[in-house]
This record gives C-alpha cells, sequence and structure tokens, in this order.
C-alpha cells in the first residue's frame, strides 16, 4: 500500500515536462471534470495552477514542520494591503520550472503566455505600501525567514479603471468570480472577531480588578491560505488572508418567528466586513466599516499567532523571544491594545507584565508623513464597537502621559502634542501614537523620511525615545522586477556575470566594466528597443494606437497625487507641443510621453488631472505637425501587470514629488534596475538612488527639503513664477482658457486656481523652471545613444542596495532580533 502512495506521490510531484503533463490532464479530468477537448483556456489555466500547487505543497508542508522542529523565531508582518499582482511566472520562476510548464503547456496545444495572461492580478493594496508587502514576502521567503503575511482577502481588490471621454470611470474588480486556484480554504482555522458590547468590571480570586468584555456580537474570521514560495530554496511560507463569515448559529430565535430572510440578510452584513478594500491612498477617511476590517485583521492575527505559539512554548513572557509583529504603516496598530487585553483579560498577567511582552514584540512601520493621511479614530466610535480597547488606550495614555511629565516637565503644548487621544470638538486617538508608545520600533522607509520623520511629526518622541526610531530604506525583489518581468535582460545579464545577482543584487556591479564593451553595449541598447516594441504592440492591439518607437519613453506611472505632479509633466508635454508649433523646422528629440495610475475616487483634483492629461494627449496625438517628435498617451487601469511591462520599455522615469513629500518610492528603484535614467526631485529613495549610481547618471533637478523650507517661510508666490517663464505662462493660460477642452472652456478651473490663487500648495510653478531645463539635459544625452546607454547600464549595475532582500536583512537584524535565520544552510548556489 505504502508503494502505491508513494508512487503517485511521485507522479504528483514530478518536475520534468512528461509528469507535468500528465498531471494537468489529470486535473482537468479529476479536478474540473472535463478533459483536453473539451476544456475551455480558463480550465487549462485553473489545471496549469493547480499543478503548480502540488509542487509547492510538499515544501509548503515541510517548511513548516522545521520551523515547528526548530521553534524557528516566527514574523508576522500584518498588513491591510498585500498587492501582489499575478503569481503563476513567479511560483515558476522560484521553483525553476518556468521551461518545463511552457513546454508542458505547447506539447497539450496551449500557448504559455495566453495561459499565463488568464489569471487576474491580485490587486489588494492599493499602491507602495500594498506592493512593498509583497515584495518582503518574496525576500522573507529567500531569505530563509520564517516570514508571514496576514491580511484580508476582499471579494473586490483595488476598483478597475476605465476611461470615459478622458474622465477615470471606477468598476469592481470582481476578481473571484471564478475563484481563485492559490487559495486554499482552511475551516480548520476560524476565529471569532468580536464587536461591541461593554467592559465589565470585576474582582478575581486575588482580590484584583479586573475587567471582561461581555455582550458582544461576533463574526468569523476564516483562513485562506496562499503559498509564497522562496527563490529556488525549498522554503514556502504563507500568505494568510482572512475573509468574514458570519456565526453557524446566527440568530435561531429569529427562524422561530418566520424571519427567515432577515437572518439570511445579517449573514450578508458580517461578510460586508471583508467585502471590499477602500481605494484610498494616503487620505483617511474614519469610516465604520473600515476600522472593523482593521480590527477583523488584527484580531483575528493575533488570535492565531498565540494559538500557534502556545503549542509550542508554554510560557507567554517569551513571547517576544519566538515572535515579532510589524504592523505596516498604523492599519494595524490596535495590536497594541487587543494584545494587551488578551494578556490582562484572558492570561491573567498584570499590566506591567502584559506592557513589556507586547512593546517587545510590535514594531511599526510609517509610510507617510502627509497629515491628511494619519489616522484618528473618533473616540466616540471605539467606544461603541471596542469598548474594551478604548478603555486600555485611555490607561496607556495615562501612563505614558505621567512618563512624560516625568521626562520634560511640565510642558503642557507638549504633552497635548503627545497624548494618544487628542481633545477637542471630536476627540480622536492618534495611531501613530499609539504606535510609537505601543512599539519597541518605529521604522522610516528612506534615509530622508526618517530623518524627516523625528524633525517634523514625531519629534517630541524621537526626543523622548530616540532609541525607537530607525530606518529601514525600502526595496523590492529582483525575482519579479528583473528575472520575470525583463527576460532578455535578465538572460543576457546571467549570461555574462552568471546569475549570483538574483539573490545577491549588489553582484551587478560586475556589469560596471562592460561599459566600454562595445559588443555587450549593443546587446544591452537592442533589450531595451525590443522591450520597447513589445509595449508598442501590446498598446497597438489593446488601444489601436502606435507609440513611436524611436522616441524617448518617458513614463509616470503611479497614484495620481497632487504632490507626486503628474501635473508637472503634462504642463512640460503642452509646452513641447507648443515649442513644435511654433519651430516647426527646429529639430527636436522625439519623445513618448506614457502616463498610468489610478485616482482615489473621492479625489476631484486627482481625477482632474487624468481628464487633463487626456486632453493634452488629444490635442498632441491629434495634430500632424507632431508626427514622429511628440506623443502623449494615458493608460487606463494601472496595475501591477500593467507595470511589469512598463517599466522595462523605459527610457526615462519621472520621479518628481515636491521635496519632502514622497516617503521612499519603489517604482523609482525598479525603472533603474531595468535601466532607465531617472529625472527626479532631491525626494525620499531617489536621494540614495543617486548615491548608488553617481551623480552624473541621475538627473536631478528643483527645489530641496531645505529649499522648500525656506521658500515657503520667505513667502512664496506663484504668481512671481507665473510671470517670469514663458513658456509656463503659456501653458496655464492654455489650461485656463480651454484650449485643450474648446467645448467645456472652464473645465480646468479648479486647476489653475489652486496654482494661482491657491498659491500652488505643491510647488509646482516653483519647480517648473529647473524641470524643464532637466528634460533639456535628457534630450542632450538621449542624442548621443553611447553616453545614454552607459548611464543606463550604471543605472542597472548600481542600484543593488535596493534589493528588498538587503531590506529584509536590515529588518531581521535591528527590529525582529532573528538574524541568525538568515540564509542559514538555504544560501542558493546556481542553477
Ligand atoms: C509611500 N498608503 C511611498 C511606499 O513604503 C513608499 C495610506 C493610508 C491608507 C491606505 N494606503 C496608504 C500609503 O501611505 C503608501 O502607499 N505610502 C507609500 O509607501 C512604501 O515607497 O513613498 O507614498
Amino acid at each position: 500500500m505504502s508503494t502505491t502512495t508513494s508512487k503517485k506521490l511521485n507522479v504528483k510531484t514530478g518536475m520534468d515536462t512528461e509528469s507535468i503533463k500528465a498531471d494537468i490532464l489529470s486535473h482537468l479530468r479529476y479536478s474540473l471534470a472535463t478533459d483536453i477537448e473539451t476544456a475551455n483556456k480558463k480550465e487549462f489555466y485553473k489545471s496549469v495552477v493547480l499543478s503548480v500547487m502540488d509542487r509547492l505543497h510538499d515544501s509548503w508542508l515541510n517548511t513548516q514542520k522545521e520551523y515547528r522542529e526548530k521553534k524557528t523565531k516566527k514574523i508576522y508582518y500584518i498588513s491591510m494591503e498585500f498587492l501582489i499582482g499575478r503569481l503563476l511566472d513567479n511560483a515558476l520562476v522560484n521553483l525553476n520550472l518556468e521551461q518545463e510548464f511552457r513546454d508542458a503547456c505547447k506539447d497539450l496545444g496551449y500557448d504559455y503566455e495566453e495561459i499565463r495572461d488568464i489569471e487576474n492580478d491580485a490587486a489588494l493594496g492599493n499602491g507602495g505600501l500594498g506592493r512593498l508587502a509583497a515584495c518582503f514576502l518574496d525576500s522573507m521567503a529567500t531569505l530563509g525567514l520564517a516570514g508571514f503575511g496576514y491580511g484580508i482577502k476582499y471579494d473586490y481588490g483595488i476598483f478597475k479603471q476605465k476611461i470615459h471621454d478622458g474622465y477615470q470611470i471606477e468598476r469592481p474588480d470582481d476578481w473571484l468570480r471564478f475563484g481563485t486556484p492559490w487559495a486554499t480554504t482552511r475551516p480548520s482555522v476560524m476565529y471569532p472577531v468580536r464587536f461591541y458590547g461593554r467592559s465589565v468590571p470585576y474582582t478575581d480570586e486575588d482580590g484584583h480588578l479586573r475587567f471582561k468584555w461581555e455582550n458582544t456580537q461576533h463574526v468569523y474570521a476564516l483562513a485562506n491560505d496562499i503559498p509564497m514560495p522562496g527563490f529556488r530554496n525549498g522554503v514556502v511560507n504563507n500568505l494568510r488572508l482572512w475573509k468574514a463569515t458570519s456565526p453557524k448559529s446566527l440568530d435561531l430565535t429569529s427562524f422561530n418567528q418566520g424571519e427567515y430572510i432577515n437572518a439570511v440578510r445579517d449573514i450578508e452584513l458580517h461578510e460586508n466586513i471583508s467585502r471590499v478594500l477602500y481605494p484610498n491612498d494616503k487620505i483617511f477617511v474614519g469610516q465604520e466599516l473600515r476600522l472593523k476590517q482593521e480590527y477583523f485583521l488584527v484580531s483575528s492575527t493575533l488570535q492565531d499567532i498565540l494559538r500557534e505559539y502556545k503549542q509550542q512554548h508554554d510560557d507567554l513572557r517569551d513571547l517576544p523571544k519566538y515572535v515579532a509583529i510589524q504592523c505596516n504603516d498604523t492599519h494595524p496598530n490596535l495590536a497594541v491594545p487587543d494584545l494587551m487585553r488578551i494578556l490582562m483579560d484572558e492570561e491573567g498577567f498584570d499590566w506591567e507584565t502584559s506592557w513589556d511582552i507586547t512593546v517587545k514584540t510590535l514594531s511599526y512601520t510609517n509610510h507617510t508623513v502627509l497629515p491628511e493621511a494619519l489616522e484618528k479614530w473618533p473616540v466616540s466610535m471605539l467606544r461603541n464597537l471596542l469598548p474594551r480597547h478604548l478603555q486600555i488606550i485611555y490607561e496607556i495614555n495615562k501612563r505614558f502621559i505621567n512618563k512624560v511629565h516625568e521626562h520634560f516637565g511640565d510642558d503642557v503644548n507638549r504633552v497635548r502634542r503627545m497624548s494618544i487621544i487628542s481633545e477637542g470638538e471630536q476627540p480622536s486617538v492618534q495611531m501613530a501614537n499609539l504606535g510609537i508608545v505601543g512599539t519597541h520600533k518605529v521604522n522610516g522607509v528612506a534615509a530622508l523620511h526618517t530623518d524627516l520623520i523625528k524633525k517634523t511629526i514625531f519629534r517630541d518622541f524621537f526626543e523622548m525615545y530616540p532609541e525607537r526610531f530607525t530606518n529601514k530604506t525600502n526595496g523590492i525583489t529582483p525575482r519579479r522586477w528583473l528575472k520575470q518581468c525583463n527576460k532578455p535582460l535578465a538572460d543576457l545579464i546571467t549570461s555574462e556575470i552568471g546569475d549570483s545577482w538574483i539573490t545577491h543584487l549588489s553582484d551587478l556591479r560586475k556589469l560596471d566594466d562592460k561599459v566600454n564593451d562595445k559588443k555587450f553595449m549593443k546587446k544591452y541598447s537592442d533589450i531595451k528597443q525590443q522591450n520597447k516594441e513589445r509595449l508598442a504592440a501590446y498598446v497597438k492591439e489593446n488601444y489601436g494606437f502606435e507609440l513611436n518607437t524611436k522616441a524617448i519613453f518617458d513614463i509616470q506611472i503611479k497614484r495620481i497625487h497632487e504632490y507626486k505632479r503628474q501635473l508637472m509633466l503634462a504642463i512640460y508635454a503642452a509646452a513641447q507641443y507648443n515649442y513644435i508649433k511654433a519651430n516647426p523646422d527646429a529639430p527636436v528629440v522625439p519623445r513618448t510621453i506614457i502616463f498610468a495610475g489610478k485616482a482615489a475616487p473621492g479625489y476631484a483634483m486627482a481625477k482632474m488631472f487624468i481628464k487633463l492629461i487626456n486632453s493634452i494627449s488629444d490635442k498632441i496625438n491629434n495634430d500632424p505637425d507632431m508626427e514622429g517628435k511628440l506623443q502623449c498617451f494615458f493608460l487606463d487601469n494601472y496595475s501591477v501587470t500593467l507595470a511589469e511591462q512598463l517599466i522595462p520599455a523605459a527610457d526615462v522615469s519621472e520621479q518628481i514629488s515636491t521635496a519632502g513629500m514622497e516617503a521612499s518610492g519603489t517604482g523609482n528603484m525598479k525603472f533603474a534596475l531595468n535601466g532607465a535614467v531617472t529625472i527626479g526631485t532631491l525626494d525620499g529613495a531617489n536621494v540614495e538612488i543617486k548615491e548608488e549610481v553617481g551623480d552624473e547618471n541621475i538627473i536631478i533637478f528643483g527645489l530641496t527639503v531645505e529649499g522648500v523650507e525656506e521658500l515657503r517661510r520667505s513667502g512664496y508666490s506663484s504668481w512671481e513664477y507665473y510671470n517670469a517663464d514663458k513658456a509656463l505662462k503659456q501653458v496655464i493660460d492654455q489650461i485656463r482658457d480651454g484650449f485643450f477642452e474648446p467645448d467645456h472652456p472652464s473645465l480646468f478651473h479648479t486647476i489653475t486656481n489652486s496654482l494661482l490663487d491657491g498659491n500652488d500648495y505643491f510647488l509646482v510653478l516653483a519647480d517648473y523652471p529647473a524641470y524643464a531645463e532637466a528634460q533639456k539635459e535628457v534630450d542632450a544625452l538621449y542624442s548621443k545613444p553611447d553616453e545614454w546607454f552607459k548611464v543606463a547600464l550604471y543605472n542597472t549595475a548600481r542600484v543593488g542596495k535596493f534589493s528588498s532582500d538587503r531590506t529584509i536583512s536590515d529588518y531581521a537584524t535591528d527590529i525582529w532580533g532573528c538574524e541568525d535565520q538568515l540564509n542559514k544552510g538555504r544560501e542558493y548556489q546556481g542553477s
């Protein structure tokens, strides 16, 4: 009997094309009840994924077993967002089975690319914060860390963006319509999450005052697991996404009263908690459903962590030794009062012991300094929804304020600034303050950003707890962002310097020497051209628009936000248009400007930017005088998958935020790695990219953080800049007077008013002249292709620092205390 079992196992996990084919056919028949003759593409895709899953399951189980046996310290990354995108390519790259699966598909009559393209993106995030979480999972598995992601399985991810008449329209992202074969539902892993009720005091056997949280209502959190394979190291970690389901015993009395329909409707209400991702990037909207989502995530995750812990350890006081919990921004910071509540109310520890465990176990990452993004939950809302937690937060605050007094004396203003509860018309809980007080480390996401939080929003806290603040500059996974998305370049690099770069990205430095190797440089530049042509083919097929592949591909892709200043590139496009119209015979370096990005549905200004970009694009693209010289194009529905096509095709990377506002940026890193030249401000990680690639290999312009401060202090007037720059004035007048929208000439007044009468908070006009000059530098450099591609190659060669493997090693060492696990016996030895 055991032989048949093992035989079957062997077939299931065979790594050769023949056994893969057998499994695909078997899944078609026995998992999907169809066969190769009748299956459609979706079904074929599903069997392919199931066959990949078969090859992950043993490693998945073995990895967990090993962690248990060795009592490995576990790292829990809690995040409201995981922007993981598609998983098929990634799994095959990490399993080293790309070719075998390609061949298997081909033999069975399917083109691998076509099958791959069936997969919907898992778009469970808004932007940088969510994508960072996804890169971190890849790196944790690759480095052999016991790192687990915890998030929510939203039925609807970030909305699908359509463009109608130039305007953004939002459509629901029904990514689970046909289910996803990547997620395994685990009915055995389900926890009640409680809400409402009240906190009731009582005296325990030892005469201590204690509290019980009573009369609560609850929903269940059901685990759905997605495997996260490391790069060719046999490690498979887990991303656990919670789905809300209603309690089984749902209000049986109402059945008796014949209110069956109402009871069923209640099920719907419970399940709404995991229905939809909030589509706001950096705008705090204090809606109760969002607060419920945050607590739903925290409560289910902590229950899961502690259940697992108790299976292996018996003393919760050792929790920080075996568990580290990272909160991705303040969204999971209810972990502070919830862990306190569990330790005191359920485990019977006293305040001091509970506090010590909590602070040592938790840490928190800040991703933005924009004040409108900071979470402040109304006390009234918490009192209703989580009364016991609010009580604990008050107690944390009371004790903390005492410490502030001890530390700073009677400084009323400071106490007011530092209080976790802000008083006023609507008292609220400052989640960032809670995070700093209740965790042992707070990190910024780039060096400049970390300095800024120490000096500005968290200054008082830094003065009190300097040792808590630390920088962890962001990174990106080289597997997805080079090996997968730019195969031709990855292959060229590997053929020159070997493939150690895949897990040791700094080895790309070896490419530095190739700048004078003509043959290599020809191949390097040919690949860029090939990638541009591939993108052009995609755009032609999907939009019927023909990109000029001889032009500079100048790309800005990211969320639409005033601080990111898409408007500045749009103004530049219009100014180029005017220049070419006025100088029809002057030589110009041809340019194709490409935008993509979503605007939060409630962010009117950002949506207006999209319309403006589309109006300017129409003007440019429909004018025969622009032919061969200038194009402008907005691609709809920006996504991880679209980024994977755009980034390898970019010549120029636009990273032009107002200095001090972009915490790090990670797109900047992806572009540089793929050989695009950055035009950017000294903001976020651009500063560190400049340090790495060298001043000559990046085009920096505009105000610095200090310059911005100085200009504001001395009294900025956007009108002066408007009047001083003719080309700029002309474009702003055109936007204001309806040149780009003749049928509705006042359409863009909100934009021009904010620039002029509103005094241009984001300093677009202040930076524009320097930006236009920098764009001339781009033209000049691009006109000398040999020079250009040297600069491009230095970018590819020198951005090794920005591998998320480095970032994760830094977290492991300075925050999580698990540096001993890094790469332990799992070093990748080459294929
Ligand atoms: C920064 N999102 C990037 C990236 O660190 C940085 C906030 C509130 C609610 C929902 N989403 C958010 C962010 O704050 C965010 O994405 N921040 C970004 O984090 C990773 O590289 O500069 O803007």
